[in-house]
């Protein structure tokens, strides 16, 4: 044989190897670069075949972690309902099996911390890396993302689910990213919550502060001060029927939360916004006569006695009971709005206070107003307003979240013709929502100085889940990428594309979100 035709049938053999291995493996090429997840990641690299997960697919917990193993189990129920798989979930201290999902603890570099992970899919397995169950879970969350949509159906559907190849290296960019529901103005029953939270938990975010008191409603029960709920979590805004958590359903939430890694903080407001507290008991007020339920919309006419010893009684035994079922490290003091208590009484008030939350075992947060007092260690300051007592917050040596009005407040209106919401902030359509930049939000506090940020949703105009998603969707999905995607890869024109094709996600979940023309309108035909 000539040394022409050796090169000709070497290559051919070649070719026919390379076809018929093609050929075999049906799995069609994918390219992961196409996919839209949300909160983009870190780095994302496309190897182009794809994997299909399959009814006989296994997912593999490396070793006998209980939290891995939940972990395992959520993401086998996640795939359930559109496949129909019935995925088994074991341990195992194999590395590679085929047609597998395999989620194992392992030391990533510093820079993945805690809530960070790296996805690897091949065209036989996946597999997820983290140095926490915390970080798996988040993990997760992104491989849901690039499953084919249809997976977030509750009914089975007639397809393959093929996934993308290639590897996702990510972690987040803050170490706190909340929401805030408002269950004081109009209360939300534990099932909405949990509703809220799944949806929060699908976009990496870890803590949810609920705003358990107001002057229009006390919302979670206090053994050794029964009226609070009785009386005062009697009504809502508009003097509906109002409701509150029973310390049981409290827990409840809270270990759905933990579950799905999001700490629940709970807030009661005070030494304002208590008028409902103030209803219940006349010994809370200077006058010692307790003043009617509240159903209006006004704030800043109410306050407890800063001078009166019951007030601190009050106050410990609020805090106690609270503590005692709240894991989490935080609670939240509100002190905003105050209007009339004056700063002298204010001052003397906040400190006590926190250091009854000190005495709990628990650290402090409270809004940008608290900054007037001194304030203790690990006190973190929660800006919603005022630039001036973000700063003064920072030069105590305070760490601060953000939830600028103008910018997180879910419950600004989109536009001129949004029906729910208020604007005392102005419009804030999605594109508001989503340019800016925490780091360089208010001159003189930059990363190191900020926890993270929270949305908080207001419920004055808002009355149920319905009207809740539409408030939340999808500006809240703007705020998720801010704390978590590094600044630099962060792009509005990139955002907006990737938001769009999910949208087709949060239509098959059934997710009540606005249709933002911003996202949403046919650009016209350019004509030429
Ligand atoms: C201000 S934000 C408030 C709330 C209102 C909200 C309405 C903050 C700390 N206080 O009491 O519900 O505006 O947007």
């Amino acid at each position: 044989m000539n040394i022409k035709k050796l090169i000709f049938s070497v290559a051919l053999f070649v070719v026919v190897i390379l076809f018929t291995s093609w050929s075999q493996s049906k799995n069609p090429r994918m390219n992961l670069l196409n996919e839209a997840i949300l909160p983009k990641p870190v780095s994302v690299t496309a190897s182009g075949s794809s994997f299909e997960l399959k009814a006989n697919t296994k997912i593999f917990v490396d070793g006998e972690s209980v939290a891995l193993l939940k972990a395992g189990h959520y993401l086998a129920n996640l795939i359930k309902p559109a496949t129909g798989f019935d995925i088994e979930v074991t341990s195992t201290s194999k590395k590679s099996n085929s047609n597998s999902i395999y989620l194992s603890i392992s030391k990533l570099e510093p820079e993945f911390g805690n809530e960070g992970y790296k996805l690897k899919i091949t065209g036989k397995n996946v597999s997820i890396i983290a140095n926490s169950p915390e970080g798996i879970f988040r993990g997760i969350q992104t491989f849901r993302q690039i499953l084919p949509k249809e997976i977030e159906a509750t009914t089975k559907q007639k397809k393959s689910w093929f996934i993308a190849s290639g590897e996702i290296q990510d972690y987040p960019q803050y170490e706190y990213r909340g929401a805030m529901l408002d269950v004081a103005r109009h209360f939300f029953n534990a099932e909405d919550v949990k509703k809220y939270i799944d949806m929060l938990a699908a976009y990496k975010f870890n803590a949810l502060h609920l705003h358990l008191s107001d002057d229009q409603g006390w919302r979670i029960e206090i053994k050794s001060w029964p009226n609070l709920t009785v009386h005062g979590g009697s009504t809502q805004v508009g003097g509906g029927k109002g409701g509150f958590y029973t310390q049981e359903k409290y827990k409840e939430i809270v270990e759905y939360a933990q579950e799905r890694y999001i700490t629940i903080i709970p807030e009661i407001d005070m030494p304002g916004h208590t008028n409902a507290a103030l209803a219940s008991y006349p010994e809370l007020n200077s006058s010692g006569e307790a003043p009617e339920l509240y159903t209006g919309i006004k704030v800043g006419f109410s306050s407890l006695d800063t001078n009166k010893d019951i007030t601190y009684q009050f106050i410990s035994d609020v805090i106690k009971e609270l503590a005692e079922m709240t894991p989490g490290p935080y609670i939240h003091i509100g002190g905003d709005e105050s209007h009339v208590t004056s700063l002298e009484d204010y001052i003397p008030f906040i400190n006590k206070v926190q250091d009854i939350v000190l005495a709990n075992g628990k650290k402090v947060i409270g809004w940008d107003e608290i900054a007037h007092a001194d304030l203790k260690t690990n006190t973190i300051v929660q800006f919603w307003a005022r630039i001036e007592n973000a700063q003064k917050g920072v030069d105590k040596k305070a760490q601060i979240i953000l939830s600028p009005a103008n910018k997180t407040y879910l419950d600004m209106k989109y536009d001129s013709i949004t029906k729910l919401g208020l604007k005392w902030a102005g419009y804030v359509d999605v594109d508001s929502a989503y340019v800016w930049n925490p780091s360089t939000f208010i001159s003189g506090i930059s990363k190191k100085d900020i926890l993270g940020i929270e949305s908080p949703l207001w419920t004055e105009t808002v009355t149920n889940i319905e009207e809740l998603e539409f408030m939340v969707f999808p500006r809240i999905i703007g705020h998720a990428e801010i704390g978590w995607t590094p600044d630099s890869l962060r792009d509005w024109n990139d955002f907006k594309v990737r938001l769009k094709k999910h949208s087709e996600r949060l239509k098959i979940k059934g997710i009540n979100y606005y249709t933002s023309d911003l996202i949403f309108k046919v650009a016209p035909e350019t004509k030429n």
